[in-house]
């Protein structure tokens, strides 16, 4: 057995025990991003990632699911696994049909693998660009994985930093499949929510076949978490970017706690506050229901009802 390599400095694990959250998540509520990072002594990290985790496996992501009221999981291949997509797959095939998965595949991935990641519960790929995550692809190599990726119904998700969005727009307008922006398409909110940049945003929604996940407050804010122990309000400049989008396309978002919540800087989130956060973005039952269960449901388990 190999010795497990060590976290990267400053490395913040996650919250041991989060709070019970005071909002009571709908029946059938998904968390619609998580992730799974190892455990690294069976499912080693990728020697190309650019950063090395703590380990976050699939009984401590189920032990959060139950704990928040969750009932359902969406487990997005984190980049520290690169391209091997074992650790999130024998989460999602370990999940009684409870989870579903997001892959990263390279475009000569063959017919028998696609067909086996979609068996398992894979229903979408995911493209980064975060220069500080991976090397980013050649487009013509993703414009090739979505193309084969299509004809299985499955999306792309997107994760980019919202400057860079007027140069990738036009790409991301060409491909073939739908797409899932993840954490609000990461706004500045230093900045106004009515204002240009944000405004953008919204209308490449507005004119794709784009949803929004309303995620990451934690990883957005700049006010950060609650400054009093006990305080259930957080990440307040967030809010006005969330509600937006929850408010103008409340049948396009989704909502995720992003556990194990990597390259966190500063504080690590307590997941029982994420939800908390919730109905201050999705003020209605109906919001609610929308983002929780209705949206990912119909993305992800089609057909299927939340029971
Ligand atoms: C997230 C955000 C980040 C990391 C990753 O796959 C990843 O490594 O997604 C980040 O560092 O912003 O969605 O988990």
């Amino acid at each position: 057995m190999s010795t497990p390599a060590p976290k990267s400095p400053g490395w913040l694990d996650w919250h041991p025990n989060p709070s019970r959250p005071v909002f009571q998540l709908p029946p059938g509520a998904v968390d619609a991003h998580c992730h799974v990072f190892g455990p690294q002594e069976r499912f080693p990290f990728a020697p190309e990632r650019k950063y090395t985790p703590c380990d976050g496996g699939k009984e401590q992501l189920f032990a959060l699911r139950d704990r928040l009221g969750v009932s359902r999981n969406v487990i997005v291949q984190a980049t520290c696994h690169g391209v091997d997509n074992s650790a999130m797959l024998d989460a999602v095939l370990a999940s009684d049909g409870r989870a579903r998965g997001v892959a990263t595949v390279r475009p000569d991935i063959d017919d028998a693998e696609l067909r086996r990641l979609h068996e398992a519960g894979v229903r979408g790929v995911r493209f980064n660009f975060l220069k500080r995550l991976v090397t980013a692809a050649p487009r013509d190599e993703l414009a090739a994985v979505a193309r084969r990726v299509a004809p299985l119904g499955w999306h792309v998700v997107l994760y980019f930093e919202s400057a860079d969005l007027p140069e990738l727009e036009g790409f991301f307008a060409s491909l073939p499949t739908p797409l899932v922006v993840d954490h609000l398409g990461r706004p500045d909110v230093t900045a106004p929510a009515d204002g240009p940049e944000f405004s953008r945003f919204l209308r490449f929604v507005e004119h794709n076949d784009v949803w929004v996940k309303v995620s990451c407050p934690e990883r957005l804010s700049v006010t950060g978490p609650p400054a009093l122990d006990g305080e259930r309000h957080a990440y307040t400049d967030v809010v006005p970017f969330a509600r937006r989008v929850v408010e103008e396309f409340p049948d396009d978002v989704l909502w995720g706690t992003d556990w194990p919540h990597p390259n966190l800087t500063g504080h690590m989130p307590d997941d029982g506050l994420l939800v908390d956060h919730i109905p201050r973005v999705a003020p209605t039952a109906e919001h609610q229901r929308k983002l929780l269960v209705d949206n990912p449901m119909r993305l992800y388990w089609p057909g299927e009802s939340a029971g």
